[in-house]
């Protein structure tokens, strides 16, 4: 069973992120990114593409779980969900898997914390709630778009981050494709822009306590023939274990 690192564990609880340098084998980054980029082709080719930021230059594809074996299996890689379950307890459930393309000239998304974080009333809870597991499928650069964090801000418990506003101590945090950066929900963070020529394709594994409503009904989302073969660890990340009762 993988563990985290009393470093690991420090950096999580004091800046609120952590980068796992080179996590994914090459081939499976290759593999998995060529995958988003067929299926982000694919959506906009059919018109259901979830395109964002301005000119539509950032795109999503949701509900990655129902839309290949790779994922299943990517969603389950044990270091990440050690760094999960640290966060968010040994029951987490799965809020959302989504790929994230930033085409080039995506300008920077706004600072922001994470759903349902953001509407909660304050003080906000001091525990984590919610956690991203941001994919570098792509080596995250100064110019395609890294991440930007602003550490220890998951302590502002009744601040957020505002609309258009430069943040000093917002970091970009750079790495080699196949690193994943493990992420507090409650953190001030956003993509940055992307000022090359190539697009900046990503995954977002993102988690919740099993006591709060995930981003997707995955329960609804996903076919029978995935929850046929599921693992133990995916039919928990799915919700089975955290539907309400049925007591009549
Ligand atoms: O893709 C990224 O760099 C970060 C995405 C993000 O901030 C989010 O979806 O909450």
């Amino acid at each position: 069973m993988a563990i985290l690192t009393e470093s690991e564990k420090n950096q999580l609880d004091q800046r609120g992120f952590l980068l796992l340098e080179r996590l994914i084998p090459p081939e499976t980054t290759a593999e998995l990114r060529e995958r988003a980029l067929s299926l982000a082709e694919a959506e906009q080719a059919a018109g259901k593409g979830h395109s964002y930021l301005a000119n539509d230059s950032a795109q999503r594809v949701w509900n990655l779980v129902a839309k290949g074996e790779i994922f299943e299996e990517a969603i389950q890689h044990p270091k990440m969900l050690a760094a999960m379950t640290y966060l968010l307890g040994a029951d987490c459930t799965l809020s959302s898997f989504t790929v994230n393309v930033l085409y080039p000239g995506a300008p920077e998304a706004g600072l922001h914390i994470d759903y349902p974080l953001s509407g909660l009333p304050t003080p906000r809870p001091n525990s984590p709630m919610v956690a991203n597991s941001v994919w570098f499928l792509d080596d995250w650069t100064l110019e395609n778009g890294a991440t930007r964090c602003v550490p220890g801000s998951h302590r502002r418990l009744e601040a957020l981050p505002e609309p258009g506003m430069a943040y000093d101590d917002a970091l970009q945090i750079c790495g080699p494709r196949g690193s994943v950066l493990i992420v507090n929900g409650a953190i001030w963070h956003g993509s940055s822009e992307n000022r090359t020529n190539e697009s900046r394709v990503g995954l977002l594994g993102f988690f919740c306590r099993s006591i709060l409503k995930p981003q997707q009904a995955h329960l609804e989302l996903v076919s029978d023939e995935v929850i046929s073969r599921a693992t133990p660890t995916l039919k928990r990340l799915l919700g089975f274990d955290s539907l309400p009762n049925t007591n009549d």
